[in-house]
């Protein structure tokens, strides 16, 4: 078939994107990465009941219906003592590296060792700040997806451990980066507000713009720093939740550039450790403006133009 032919005919079976207005349109059944099939490189790729296990967290996440009780996740004592010894690695750094707002919010989640917290009970605590849902996902959402869940105060969080065998550092997210990671900083006002900003760019952008997005994303809700008084912290999750990220982002090894969402983005390295360099914001409210005023050069679907509470 000639090229013209192969086209035509996958633009007739391809449907069309389906625009996403809430959160029911959200569909966390699209996998790109991450889940259960690990990859020959992986610390787990020979630990069989790992893999067993990585498949039934994933079966789970995938029956989640939103707005339906989250149902916990019984973790057993070999990943409650990886937690642990992310928890007491990370206690050490965290309070001198990390930015005032996760300080200020961590206590909320009262993290302690000897048990894991459950999504529910994170759920419960946001309620009582800034609304946001935490709900499970299998792995790696398709990004229009995952962008979408944040128009929407949804985020996307996976449930399976890391590996037993590297504790201070995975390429993958898992429960403790998104416990350690993202969750403390949902419950600060300005925090949210930034992330909700890069959702709800996403909601009328092209493929292309997504993309753009998602590399936004990466810069600065995985791995952004932020400038205060004379230090440079972190409020990327992927620098919080690792003991090696966050000594090698305190190490100032790592190139500081400031983030300008309005310009073409680097290549996001997903797989070659830890960062070669940051991005930087004078502080969340000034990130929040950047991004809302980025957000408004997007088409935005015209229901949800001037909203700023889309909830
Ligand atoms: N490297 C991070 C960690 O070990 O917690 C995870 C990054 C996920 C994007
Ligand atoms: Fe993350």
């Amino acid at each position: 078939a000639s090229g013209a032919s192969a086209s035509q005919s996958s633009a007739s079976t391809a449907a069309p994107a389906a625009p996403i207005r809430s959160i029911h349109d959200v569909d966390n059944s699209q996998i790109l990465g991450f889940g259960a099939d690990l990859a020959d490189d992986h610390p787990g790729y020979h630990d069989e009941a790992y893999k067993r296990r990585r498949s039934a967290l994933a079966e789970a996440a995938k029956r989640h219906v939103v707005g339906t009780p989250i149902p916990d996740v019984s973790y057993g004592p070999e990943e409650v003592a990886t937690w642990d010894a992310v928890l007491a690695e990370l206690s050490e750094l965290l309070p001198r590296h990390a930015c005032k707002e996760y300080l200020r919010c961590l206590p909320l989640f009262n993290f302690r060792p000897g048990k894991v917290p459950q999504l529910s009970e994170i759920n419960g605590v946001l309620a009582g700040t800034t609304g946001w849902t935490v709900r499970p996902v299998a792995g790696l959402l398709h990004p229009r997806h995952f962008l979408a869940g944040l128009a929407f105060k949804h985020f996307h969080s996976t449930q399976y451990m890391r590996h037993p065998s590297k504790p201070s550092y995975t390429p993958e997210p898992d429960i403790v980066h998104e416990l350690i990671g993202h969750v403390p900083l949902l419950a600060d006002p300005s925090y949210s507000r930034l992330i909700q900003a890069i959702g709800r760019a996403s909601l009328g952008a092209d493929d292309k713009a997504i993309w753009h997005l998602t590399k936004v994303y990466w810069f600065t809700i995985e791995f952004g720093v932020v400038r205060e008084r004379g230090d440079i912290k972190a409020f990327g999750a992927g620098i919080l939740s690792s003991y090696g990220e966050l000594a090698h982002m305190a190490s100032g090894a790592a190139a500081l550039e400031p983030l300008d969402p309005f310009r073409p983005q680097p290549r996001m390295s997903y797989k070659d450790g830890f960062q070669k360099r940051y991005f930087l914001l004078d502080s969340f409210e000034g990130g929040a403006e950047l991004l809302q005023r980025y957000a408004e050069n997007l088409a935005l679907p015209e229901s949800l133009r001037g909203d700023t509470s889309v909830a």
